[in-house]
C-alpha cells in the first residue's frame, strides 16, 4: 500500500447467519467488491479487509492470529463488522469461532474481546441488527442482537444497524464510506433503530409505484393480478428502506416491482411479528399509515 494512503483495519464476524449478508455485499455494483477490497474506496482512504471467513485467504491458527492482532494492536482504530444474531448463555457454544490456545471460543466471547476494542460496530443485516431469522421463534439457541449483547455486557460503544435480510449492499458500503470520510455518524443520523436516515429514512410505502392504487383502494385479490399489494400481505405500509428508489440488483428491479409483496425485512419486527409472508397486516390502523402498530 503506498505511503500516503491511509489504512482502515476492518474484521467481519459471522455469527448465526445465512451468509445471505455478505453474498449481498460480493454483489456490491458501484464500487464493486474488487474496488472495496483493494482500491481507496473514498480518496486516500483503503479498506484493509483482515478477517473475514467467507472471502479471506488465510484459515486456521494463522487467520485467528490476525484477528486477534487487529483487536491488541489497532485498538480504537478498527471496524468491527457483525453479520447474523449471536446465541448467548447457556446456548452460546452453538456457535463458536475458531479457537485459542486449544479452546474453543464462543461467538458470544470473540465478539465481546473485540467490540470492546473496536472503533465502531456495524450490524449487518436483520439477524445482528435484531434477532431476525436467527432468533425466529422458539429461538433454540438463544440468539440476541448486538444492541442486546452490549448491553448486558456494558460496553457501550457506537453500533449501526444495517438491517435487511439481506440488507443492500450500497446501505452497507454507504455507511462504511460515510465513516471514512466524515468519521461516526451523528446521533441523528440514525433512526430510533439505529439505522442511518439516509437509507431507512423514508417508508417503502412513502415511494411505492402502487401507491395511486392504494389511494384508490385497488388492490390486488391474488399475485399476478393488477392492484396495490396490500392485500397479499405487502409490509411496505410499515417497512422503512429506500427499497423502491434505488432497486435491487445495480438496480435492474425490486420486490414490488417483480410482483411480490414487500416482507418488512428491515424491521425489528422481522420475522416473527410480519408473518405469515402472505396475509395482510392485522395490526395497521389504514388512516395512520406510516406509523407501525407493532412497536
Ligand atoms: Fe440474517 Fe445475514 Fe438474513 Fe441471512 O448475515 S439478515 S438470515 S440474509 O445472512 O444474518
Amino acid at each position: 500500500m503506498r505511503s500516503n494512503i491511509k489504512e482502515i483495519p476492518l474484521v467481519w464476524l459471522a455469527a448465526s447467519t445465512c451468509t445471505g449478508c455478505t453474498i449481498s455485499l460480493l454483489n456490491s455494483a458501484a464500487p464493486t467488491i474488487k474496488n472495496i477490497l483493494i482500491d481507496p474506496i473514498v480518496p486516500g482512504v483503503h479498506i484493509n479487509l483482515r478477517y473475514h471467513r467467507t472471502i479471506m485467504g488465510g484459515s486456521g491458527t494463522k487467520a485467528v492470529k490476525v484477528l486477534k492482532q487487529t483487536s491488541s494492536e489497532k485498538k480504537g482504530r478498527f471496524v468491527l463488522v457483525v453479520s447474523g444474531a449471536i446465541p448467548c448463555g447457556d446456548t452460546a457454544t452453538c456457535c463458536l469461532m475458531a479457537e485459542d490456545n486449544g479452546k474453543p471460543v464462543t461467538a458470544e466471547a470473540r465478539f465481546e474481546e473485540l467490540a470492546q476494542n473496536a472503533m465502531v460496530i456495524l450490524a449487518m443485516g436483520t439477524c445482528g441488527s435484531f434477532g431476525g431469522i436467527a432468533a425466529a421463534a422458539p429461538n433454540p439457541a438463544g440468539a440476541q442482537p448486538l444492541k442486546k449483547i452490549l448491553e448486558s455486557k456494558g460496553i457501550d460503544k457506537f453500533l449501526i444497524n444495517i438491517p435487511g435480510c439481506p440488507p443492500h449492499p450500497d446501505w452497507f458500503v454507504g455507511t462504511l464510506t460515510r465513516i471514512l470520510m466524515s468519521g461516526l455518524p451523528k446521533r441523528d443520523d440514525l433512526d430510533h433503530f439505529l439505522r442511518p436516515k439516509a437509507f431507512y429514512g423514508k417508508l417503502i410505502h412513502e415511494h411505492c409505484p402502487l401507491h395511486a392504487c392504494f389511494e384508490k383502494s385497488k388492490f390486488a385479490g391474488k399475485p399476478g393480478e393488477e392492484g396495490c399489494l396490500y392485500e397479499l400481505g405487502c409490509k411496505g405500509p410499515i417497512t422503512y428502506a429506500d427499497c423502491p428508489t434505488r432497486r435491487w440488483n445495480s438496480g435492474t428491479n425490486w420486490v414490488i416491482g417483480a410482483g411480490a409483496p414487500c416482507q418488512g425485512c428491515t424491521q425489528p419486527e422481522f420475522p416473527d411479528l410480519l408473518a405469515p409472508c402472505y396475509e395482510k397486516l392485522k395490526d395497521v390502523d389504514l388512516p395512520e399509515i406510516g406509523t407501525s402498530k407493532l412497536r
